[in-house]
């Protein structure tokens, strides 16, 4: 027989031990990101979850712009809002339990209080003040990460470790839509789905890393798309509808806590502020697409449903107003206390023991510390 008619004769059959790991269909995403609000599921929805909600949102969005304003008043170093997304933020602190874990990225300070995190203390980093500012251990949050995507291994590492002392915990980790492009985004998620970690990685959509557009980010069809190369589900969410970011979220967090393993939620939505005070937006994107944005804000969807199914009226909005403006009053107020800073805390924590140049270091500042301390005049 010629080479040629062996070709012709050829079948492809699979190696012998290969056959397919998982059926990758179940994983994929939907099509349309979900939805609640303004659709039949809304009556679903328990009212009482919905108007919890709604408070929070109003709230979230009235510390975001206070939290702007301490940043050109100078009591704030540097703020990244989240204003646009306050639906995503709000319903990851809401759907845990106190025993769960939440490792924030810098944008989520919203997750942070709304979690319980005294609002001031959320913002000891971001006001340029020493160390993470909160006990992590209190309300069972992560510092807010600054390197982009280092909480999600941290994520994988806490709940594989809380399974395997069969502690019932579930860690949710938050990352935006530039941290998917970090080595460590790729690595927690191919941890956890091989130990079947009971994490749910959120990543909030919002259009941009700083200015980078997310066509240029990734060509993946979608965000959530990627979890099907790792063997977990990817889903698909309109991360402006509070109502479904929670639904969705609540179902990975079930899964997760049942042994079902790690999920990835991508919530589409958008950074309506620059990406913090030190950025200008007009740079890299026009208003007519921020206009477009702000016609489908997460307050005004939630609003709509409570007050056109008669679970809100107008003294109940006022309510959540002058919640939101208590909030924002107590904020300018402390935030506009000098903190009580002891400069020999730089050495503190750095190590569980010292090093000797670290030593030396904090006499060198402890002598100068003292010889300022000294009455004018002392020295000559
Ligand atoms: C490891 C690392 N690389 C680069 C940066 C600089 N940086 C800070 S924010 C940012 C953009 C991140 O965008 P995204 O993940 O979409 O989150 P968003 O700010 O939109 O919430 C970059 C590149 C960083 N903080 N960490």
């Amino acid at each position: 027989m010629t080479v040629t008619e062996q070709r012709g004769a050829y079948r492809p059959t699979p190696p012998p031990a290969w056959q397919p790991r998982t059926d990758p269909v179940p994983l994929l995403p939907d099509a349309e990101p979900y939805r609640v609000l303004g659709t039949e599921k809304a009556a679903e929805a328990d009212p009482e979850l919905l108007r919890r909600l709604y408070a929070e949102l109003v709230k979230g969005r009235r510390y975001n712009a206070q939290a702007t304003a301490l940043t050109k008043q100078g009591r704030l170093a540097v703020y990244p809002s989240s204003t646009g997304q306050e639906a995503c933020e709000v319903a990851a602190a809401l759907v845990l339990e106190e025993h769960d874990w939440l490792f924030p990225s810098y944008r989520d300070t919203l997750a942070v209080i709304a979690r319980g995190v005294d609002p001031v203390e959320a913002l000891t980093l971001l006001r340029g003040d020493w160390h993470t500012g909160y006990d992590p251990h209190e309300h069972r949050v992560a510092p807010l990460s600054t390197p982009l995507a280092t909480q999600l291994p941290h994520a994988v590492g806490l709940a594989h470790a809380a399974r395997l002392k069969g502690d019932d915990v579930v860690a949710l980790a938050m990352v935006g839509d530039g941290g998917t492009s970090e080595g460590d985004f790729h690595e927690a998620l191919n941890f956890a789905a091989v130990w079947q970690a009971p994490v749910v990685f959120l990543v909030q959509n919002n259009g941009f890393a700083i200015s980078v557009p997310l066509a240029k980010q990734t060509a993946a069809p979608s965000l959530a798309h990627k979890a099907v190369g790792y063997g977990m589900p990817g889903r698909l969410v309109d991360g402006n509808d509070a109502a479904a970011v929670h639904e969705v979220l609540a179902a990975a967090v079930r899964r997760a806590r049942a042994g079902g393993g790690p999920t990835l939620v991508e919530a589409i939505t958008y950074r309506v502020e620059a990406h913090t005070n030190a950025d200008d937006a007009t740079r890299y994107r026009g208003d007519a697409e921020v206009e477009a944005w702000k016609q489908h804000d997460p307050i005004v969807l939630l609003e709509r449903e409570l007050t056109g199914r008669g679970l809100l009226d107008e003294a109940g909005v006022e309510a959540a107003r002058q919640d939101a403006e208590t909030l924002a009053a107590s904020l300018r107020a402390r935030m506009n206390e000098d903190p009580a800073l002891d400069p020999m805390d730089l050495f503190t924590h750095v190590y569980a023991e010292p090093t000797p140049q670290l030593l030396e270091q904090r006499e060198q500042l402890r002598a100068e510390l003292a010889a300022e301390a000294e009455p004018e005049g002392a020295q000559r």
